[in-house]
């Protein structure tokens, strides 16, 4: 079954149009954008909720960046597997992904290490879950389950997904 974070933060009613952006410095390709787009559709699909990429970081609502090891935030990165990405919960919007990682972009390996691959969308679908206001899910099936294994691909929202965000929203 899902959770929500102690409280229930959520964005605020009102506020359904959300824009994120990418860490400037992070150069993305497009192939990386595009993850980010369909995993940002998955939920829009299910919510009043949009999702627009801006340019501008500062002023955007989700913040979404790549690094390494100490990042500043007191959560620092632990090369290949263990935490590969944390996202904080409303208002803060701030998604963290570990450069490190063996990310599979659209089926391609940008890593050294097809061992450890991890796939992006799926987690970048996990985690824009948390900066909605969902905890994890007991529920195998779900998106916001807290395991997933290494060269697994997971990007529908099953039932227990939508079902927890629709309270939220
Ligand atoms: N990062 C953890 C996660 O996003 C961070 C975390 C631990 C967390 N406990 C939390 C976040 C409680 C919010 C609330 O779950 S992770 C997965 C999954 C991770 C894990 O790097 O371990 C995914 C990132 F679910 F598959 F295990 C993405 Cl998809
Ligand atoms: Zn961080
Ligand atoms: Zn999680």
């Amino acid at each position: 079954h899902y959770s929500f974070f102690p409280d229930r933060p959520r964005w605020p009613r009102g506020r359904n149009q959300l824009t994120y952006a990418f860490q400037p410095e992070n150069q993305l390709s497009d192939a990386v954008r595009g993850v980010f787009s369909r995993a940002f559709e998955r939920w829009s699909e299910v919510t009043p909720l949009t999702f627009t990429e801006t340019t501008s970081f500062s002023r955007a609502d989700l913040r979404i960046g790549f690094f390494s090891g100490d990042h500043g935030d007191g959560e620092p990165f632990d090369g290949v597997l263990g935490t590969l990405a944390h996202a904080f919960a409303p208002p803060v919007g701030r998604f963290h992904l570990d450069g490190e990682e063996n990310w599979v972009i659209d089926g391609d390996f940008m890593g050294s290490s097809p061992m450890s691959a991890i796939d992006l969308e799926s987690v970048a679908v996990h985690e824009i879950g948390h900066l909605l206001g969902l905890g994890h899910s007991s529920v195998e099936d779900a998106i916001m389950y807290p395991t997933i294994s290494s060269g697994t691909r997971k990007v529908e929202l099953a039932n227990d997904d939508v079902m927890g965000i629709q309270e939220l929203y």
